[in-house]
């Protein structure tokens, strides 16, 4: 991978550049802020701690955290939203009592453009389609002071990175790949539509402060292994939930010789081990991006500081010492993987994938190859991509299986249109999805879906849980570097391994493809006409932000009720979930996120993912008020309405994968009282909390086996709710024997006054009424 720098940059998204008045306070602040932990703590600090540290609302450190246990209060420097989660994140701010965003934040409008056509066709179409929320989020961001990024601008993480993304700084995102920033030095964080809308009050944000793990890159990447290679590897050795509670950071001489973009997808998938976030030390390739992005100021400033904007010597020098678990990689004899199908930890390295294929009778024949999403969409891997398509000419070589680009911004795809490698990828048949999530989130109107039969497909995007892409529960995707998948969809085979596998040509020759090459950065600087962002105005309190009460696409939030005070008796078994329930279970995306701004109408989603343990299908339990079998949302609103409450149960992981607090809020809309489970994922757990809800988890996991199908529930030691206080559960069963088991929870004293006040919003709500 070459390091070129820029000769000159045309970049043109708007004349300045985003909130340097803010980033230099953060830096003025930060050597002072540094050294007072380094007092605190006593030792020397890795990164994450310093940029942590040095976003203490208290401001100075004054004591060290214990990592894993510690609830601390952070002062985050910007917030970032996306259509889909920001309608309902913006629907709670508007209930605060705000008239403006209290720290620099955006919208953008990336999640709703159904890939179908080709990208100005579906971009018009979704425009029309979604007018209604785009209008909404138009009009509360030119309200509130929130910076819009029009439909077709870009996916929220790539438009961030081009433009706000910081070292040193620290955000949150109402999206779990948020994380994405950590490519250039960032703390950065996914979380709930609640958890932004108290930042964006101004309110503190609190976290578990998290325990680190030390990721050390010896060696160089070269051949056919991308940066992507590095975080299939590590998701394969941490799997879906060996981050949680943590921030993985890595360094060595490995990270120093990555471009910043590479970094950047390394810490993207981060949110696939259920990390915290992941980060890398400030260095030359965040420099070089800062400046071919526009920003050579911040870079200017982050220099002046760069000791404070990496981990200290001594903590890369002997890692064992400071952080919790270490894990090295060399890259010199790193190997390419390809990991899935239906969970992205699965990692096979590609000279295994013949024999793990054959052992898992996984169809070989590859269908698609999608390139491009927030994950993998920097010029870097285009240009290694293109390197490949080229030679599909230059080979005589036919691209055996379909292929498509969705861009990550409008930067992006500007540029590369500009340097000719659209042609290159349109010759071999691709098709330019638009600048935007499409097929990685079930946007994705293909052709067939709805037969629902085995295929494979292999795209660069981060997840791929069943679904995910096109709605069907029987297409494989397996998750690989943009590279990799070019390789493989113009092979056509699943087994392809282009460091030793020859092709057949049109004329019948044997071929062998090249190792991808391509440059860091365009050589012609970046360039973009419009970019899509739109600025808010000066004084929004004139500007209405009307809701229509018959729409379907929005509803204004009603606050739900507070806690009545006493222990939960007769609590219903709604569904007892199997095996893994991540958010897209939950709250299914696709068709659905059509009413993410509707709160009623998207809980007739609720749980329908979810595999019941008693008869192992989806969307179908038992009522226990009629004994019949029927859909979740169906049986849920009938205890509703006799007014029963319900609890849910789960296994490991739950509520994996996305930051979308529907998934939270739908239970608490249709009166699910708990969710019981043997281990909860992060941000699911929080939005749990924050909404009010009970997440508890078994005090001993084979209890998971003694929930039967008729229980009903009582939650006992409500009233004496505390940090650290196990609860105790009792199952009724339908024998009229019970059992009594213990649950653990993590609320502490402030998580404990949200689920008295029936949701953390209801005591904003108060406070800015006072
Ligand atoms: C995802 O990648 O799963 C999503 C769709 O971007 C989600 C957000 C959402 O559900 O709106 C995420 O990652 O948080
Ligand atoms: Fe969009 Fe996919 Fe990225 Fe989520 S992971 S933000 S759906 S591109």
């Amino acid at each position: 991978m070459a390091n070129q720098v820029p000769i000159f940059s045309t970049y043109k998204t708007i004349n300045t550049m985003f909130d340097l008045s803010m980033i230099k306070a953060v830096y003025e602040r930060f050597p002072g802020r540094v050294a007072a932990a380094r007092k605190a703590v006593g030792r020397p600090l890795t990164l994450t701690e310093k940029i942590l540290y040095a976003h203490l609302t208290q401001g100075d450190a004054t004591e060290a955290y214990d990592r894993g246990k510690a609830y601390v209060d952070f002062a985050p420097d910007r917030v970032a939203m996306q259509d889909a989660t920001a309608q309902m994140a913006l629907l709670q701010f508007m209930q605060s009592g705000r008239d403006k965003v209290a720290v620099p934040s955006t919208a953008h409008c990336d999640h709703l453009i159904m890939a179908k056509d080709n990208g100005k066709v579906d971009l018009a179409k979704a425009t029309h389609d979604s007018s209604e929320v785009f209008d909404f989020l138009a009009s509360v961001s030119n309200k509130y002071g929130i910076g819009f990024w029009k439909p077709g601008a870009g996916i929220i993480h790539q438009v961030v990175l081009e433009n706000y993304a910081f070292p040193g700084g620290m955000m949150i995102g109402t999206d779990s790949h948020t994380v994405n920033a950590g490519g250039l030095g960032m703390i950065a964080i996914g979380v709930g539509g609640a958890d932004a809308c108290d930042v964006m009050a101004g309110l503190p944000w609190e976290l578990k402060f998290p325990k680190l793990i030390g990721v050390k890159l010896t060696g160089k990447l070269n051949g056919w292994t991308a940066p992507k290679d590095v975080i299939l590897k590590v998701a394969g050795i941490l799997t879906v939930k060996g981050g949680t509670g943590a921030v993985v950071e890595y360094f060595g001489e490995g990270a120093t010789s990555m471009s910043c973009t590479g970094k950047g997808t390394i810490c993207n998938m981060g949110a696939e081990i259920g990390a915290t976030t992941s980060t890398f030390g400030y260095d030359e390739s965040m420099s070089r991006y800062l400046k071919a992005t526009g920003r050579g100021e911040v870079a200017a400033i982050a220099d002046t500081i760069a000791e404070h904007l990496t981990g200290d010597a001594e903590v890369y020098a002997e890692p064992e010492k400071y952080f919790d678990q270490v894990i090295e990689i060399n890259l010199s004899e790193l190997e390419p993987h390809l990991n899935g199908p239906f969970t992205p930890d699965l990692a096979t390295p590609v000279s295994k994938m013949k024999e793990a294929a054959a052992a898992n009778n996984w169809p070989l024949k590859v269908e698609y190859g999608l390139i491009g999403s927030c994950t993998n969409s920097s010029y870097e891997d285009i240009s290694r991509a293109v390197s490949l398509a080229r030679q599909v000419k230059e080979k005589g070589l036919k691209t055996k299986s379909e292929f498509a680009i969705n861009p990550g911004s409008e930067q992006i795809r500007y540029t590369i249109e500009r340097d000719g490698y659209l042609d290159v990828f349109a010759e071999i048949g691709a098709t330019l999805f638009a600048n935007a999530c499409g097929p990685c989130i079930g946007m994705w109107d293909r052709v067939g879906a709805e037969k629902q039969e085995r295929n494979t497909i292999v795209h660069s995007f981060n997840r791929n849980f069943a679904k995910r892409a096109d709605g069907n529960p029987n297409t494989l995707a397996f998750v690989a570097s943009p590279e990799l998948v070019t390789a493989i969809a113009i092979a056509g085979d699943l087994s392809f391994n282009p460091i030793t596998d020859f092709l057949t040509n049109e004329k019948g020759e044997l071929v062998k493809l090249d190792p991808p090459s391509g440059d860091e950065l365009p050589t012609k600087g970046f360039a973009v006409e419009d970019a899509g962002y739109q600025a808010p105005a000066e004084d929004g309190s004139g500007i209405q932000v009307a809701v229509s009460p018959d729409s379907q696409r929005l509803q204004l939030l009603d606050p739900f009720a507070a806690w009545e005070g006493t222990d939960l008796k007769g609590l219903k078994l709604l569904i007892k979930a199997k095996g893994k329930c991540t958010t897209d279970h939950i709250s299914m995306a696709g068709p659905w996120l059509r009413y993410r701004g509707h709160l009623d109408n998207i809980s007739n989603n609720m749980l329908i993912g979810a595999v019941n343990f008693f008869n192992e299908k989806t969307d179908n339990v038992k009522n226990q008020l009629t004994g019949e079998y029927g859909p979740v949302p169906a049986t849920q609103r009938a205890y509703k309405a006799a007014g029963i409450g319900s609890i849910v149960v789960g296994d490991e992981n739950y509520g994996e994968g996305s930051s979308r607090e529907h998934a939270a809020m739908e239970p608490r809309h249709l009166g699910v009282r708990a969710v019981l489970v043997k281990s909860f994922a992060r941000i699911h757990e929080t939005n749990l909390k924050k909404q009010g809800m009970l997440a508890l988890t078994f005090a001993d996991k084979a209890d998971y086996d003694k929930i039967l199908e008729d229980d009903i529930v009582d939650i006992n030691g409500l009233t004496s709710f505390a940090p650290g206080e196990p609860l105790t559960l009792v199952l009724h069963h339908a024998d009229g024997t019970s059992d009594s088991i213990v649950v653990n929870h993590t609320y502490n004293a402030q998580q404990i006054e949200w689920f008295k006040a029936g949701g953390a919003l209801n005591i904003i709500r108060k406070q800015f009424a006072s």
